[in-house]
């Protein structure tokens, strides 16, 4: 009988050890772009000063790229992107002045997951 329920408990301690292995790990974040000045697809009439991206979560400072593009595949940013001290889900570059056109805007960042995320989107500024 004490034979009998020590089995019972040791399956018990083995299940317990199974369900802790299938539990999800500590979820670390995946970054996402979540909001951009100008926005995706946006139409502008005045030439934006500099380009501004949000991410879901704060992301490394290294690895970071953050670059605008025209139509001729000429880059217009100035290859200074910086990283908001106190906000690391917030990129930010200063533009040379767009004619109007559409622009590309290419960004890479290294999430805390450890992640490389890249992506790309759209805006236009139109003749005034
Ligand atoms: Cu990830």
């Amino acid at each position: 009988m004490k034979n009998n329920k020590n089995r019972f408990l040791n399956s018990i301690g083995a299940l317990g050890a199974v369900v802790a292995l299938l539990l999800p790990l500590p979820v670390f974040a995946h970054a996402i772009l979540v909001k951009s000045q100008p926005a995706k697809d946006e139409v502008i009439s005045v030439s934006p000063k500099q380009i501004d991206v949000w991410f879901n979560d704060k992301v490394g400072s290294e690895y970071k790229a953050l670059a605008v593009i025209d139509s001729a595949g000429k880059r217009v940013d100035n290859k200074d992107v910086e990283q908001e001290s106190g906000n690391e889900a917030h990129l930010y570059a200063t533009l040379q002045n767009l004619e109007p056109g559409t622009y590309t805007v290419r960004y890479r960042v290294v999430s805390i997951d450890t992640h490389i995320i890249t992506g790309k989107f759209q805006f236009s500024v139109k003749a005034p």
